[in-house]
């Protein structure tokens, strides 16, 4: 190995120069790898037999590991240790014109080493954790559809350079019908001459990210499933502790903290441990702060495990058998979009655990729009997939998302019955069983009267959050029926909510305000009343009111009159 090719290392012919090999070091540190002591079977036992009451795997699943050893770093190389990486003037132009073929700056992409180092970007809580020193290896499953060269060979490499070798089993690469030259024969070669197995499926016709990964880990081997997009960068001690907490129990899906490596200067940027995952109405996943309810259970230790209501999708590890137990994915579903809160949900709700390790660490590269194609258009696709998810999971609560994208209720969202028979096969709780037990601080409300739009008598406006953010004031405009900006629960709890954010009164003078619900009554406690069709904030004892014509979108409170300035009509039946 001193042939300073490095490529010969492997033992095996390359077949052809690799692309841009000048970013490989001249050897790879897996050849310094130190041969692991093979234990004798008996030691093996004797070492299984101390473990065992922890783990929730059998000896022949599990196998003993060393840390790699770092890679070293090539300090020439923009971007090392995470760092931003900065456009030469003179290629600035190159680089705007390339940023449009992927969504992320590519050309930064180009000029970092495929190995590049990372700042140990973890609480120091976790240096002192100890793991398993037997546990179940992993395959990693990467789908992409037309993936930038670097990005992809870069999301390779980190997971090469930063797993332990006997935890890796291989790596599984699915192309889902790209059309870029480098992903085709080139790629193959490329994988050929990789110190760990790695195999190279192609979907043959766009099959979408959800059918994509079903492929893959169709021909996994290793005992656990990690699945990964195809432009991350794992970091150093990623995976040990997400096998670590898959051998205590086979049953929870883990989550590394995804960080953020910037679209434009490709920095690596430290994501929360503060922060999980959740869900708006729209069925979008969201991140939020963790609530003090989960710090209390973890008694205040940010190195522990984190459960999660939902979520990103990408990034995840799962026991491979209880993958297929637990009803792999939904087939149906196209493209992109959904997966995740399907996923999530189905775990919660069907007996498993979903949680974020926090001292696990990933970073993905993202992006404000996709790069790709959506065949069969982008809101019908992910209507589809969403509505798939709340028809089969989320029971009465999927009005939400109906009345929020009416256009929904006309897609064909195609068979759900197998994915029903899934759940009453599987025994799995109720959605308002996840609401109440995993998910409380939800912004759907476990109850409610009323869901639709709030008419005024005197104007025939609705009210209207204009897409406007917490802390702002809410509007009035034209009623367009189409749920969106001008759809309000009216809750049990006498809240009158949008999404996030709730109507909040702090002054009689200044307009209504939306702020974001906490749940605790005060100034956002609101009491309708359906023969006068007031709605009066219980606090001031004011209702709320057409805005004069001083300012014609505000809402305000004025002294309760019964004009129909005060009238607000909620059309639908009240769910008493
Ligand atoms: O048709 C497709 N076929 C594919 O193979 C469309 C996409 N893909 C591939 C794509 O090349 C990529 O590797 O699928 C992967 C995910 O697609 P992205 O990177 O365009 O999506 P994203 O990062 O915006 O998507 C997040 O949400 C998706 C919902 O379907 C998936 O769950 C992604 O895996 C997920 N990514 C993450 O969770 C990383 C963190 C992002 C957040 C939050
Ligand atoms: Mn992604």
């Amino acid at each position: 190995c001193s042939d300073g090719q490095g490529w010969g290392c492997s033992g095996r012919e390359s077949k052809s120069a690799p692309l841009l090999d000048s970013h490989e070091p001249a050897f790879h540190p897996r050849d310094v790898h130190k041969p692991v002591k093979k234990k004798s079977t008996s030691e093996l036992e004797a070492l299984y037999e101390k473990l065992k009451h922890t783990l929730d795997y059998p000896l022949e699943k599990l196998h003993r590991w060393t840390e790699p050893l770092p890679v070293p770093t090539d300090d020439s190389k923009p971007g090392e240790g995470g760092k931003a990486v900065q456009i030469p003037p003179d290629l600035e132009a190159e680089a705007k014109r390339k940023f449009q073929e992927n969504q992320f700056n590519v050309l930064a992409s180009d000029l970092i080493s495929l190995n590049r180092s990372l700042a140990d970007v973890r609480l120091t809580s976790c240096a002192s954790k100890k793991y398993s020193p037997l546990l179940p290896s992993t395959s990693v499953v990467i789908v992409f559809h037309n993936e930038a060269w670097t990005t992809l060979l870069r999301t390779i490499w980190s997971v090469i350079n930063r797993s332990p070798r006997a935890l890796l089993k291989e790596i599984i690469l699915v192309d889902d019908a790209s059309e870029k030259d480098h992903l085709g024969s080139l790629l193959e070669e490329y994988v050929a001459n990789l110190p760990v197995p790695v195999q190279v499926l192609r979907t043959g016709t766009r099959s979408g990210l959800i059918r994509a990964r079903l492929l893959g880990a169709k021909h996994v081997r290793g005992e656990v499933i990690t699945f990964l997009d195809a432009h991350c960068e794992c970091a150093d001690g990623w995976l040990e502790p997400l096998l670590d907490e898959v051998a205590r129990d086979r049953k929870t899906v883990v989550c590394p903290i995804i960080d953020v490596i910037s679209d434009n200067t490709f920095e690596y940027v430290t994501a929360s441990d503060m922060t999980w995952g959740g869900f708006n109405w729209k069925m979008n996943f969201r991140w939020y702060r963790v609530p003090n309810r989960e710090m209390d259970r973890r008694g205040g230790d940010r190195s522990a495990p984190l459960r999660t209501p939902t979520m990103a999708g990408g990034l995840f590890s799962i026991d491979r058998e209880y993958f297929y137990e637990v009803g792999t994915y939904d087939e149906g579903m196209e493209v992109w979009g959904g997966e995740n809160l399907e996923m999530s949900f189905r775990i919660w709700m069907c007996g498993g655990k979903l949680e974020i390790i926090t001292c696990s660490h990933v970073g993905h590269v993202f992006r404000d729009k996709s790069p790709y194609t959506f065949p069969g258009g982008v809101s019908n696709t992910i209507f589809k997939n969403s509505a798939r998810v709340a028809e089969v999971w989320m029971d009465e609560w999927k009005e939400f998302f109906y009345e929020m994208n009416p256009a929904a209720k006309r897609v064909n969202i195609g068979d759900i019955s197998a994915r029903r028979e899934l759940r009453d096969r599987l025994g799995c709780k109720s959605f308002r069983w996840y609401l109440e037990n995993v998910y409380p601080e939800s912004q759907l409300p476990l109850d409610y009267f009323y869901l639709g739009d709030i008419r005024n008598a005197l104007n025939n406006k609705c009210l209207d959050t204009m897409g406007r953010k917490g802390g702002e004031n809410l509007g009035l405009q034209y009623c367009h029926s189409m749920g969106g900006n001008q759809l309000f629960a009216y809750t049990k709890r006498n809240q009158i909510m949008s999404d996030d954010n709730c109507l909040d009164a702090s002054s009689v003078s200044s307009p209504v305000k939306l702020v974001r619900c906490h749940g605790l009554g005060g100034n956002q406690m609101w009491v309708y009343d359906d023969t006068t069709q007031a709605i009066r904030h219980v606090n001031s004892g004011r209702c709320l009111s057409a805005p004069d014509a001083r300012d014609p979108t505000l809402p305000t409170l004025k002294q309760c009159d019964g004009s129909p300035a005060q009238q607000w009509l909620m059309k639908f039946d009240f769910k008493w």
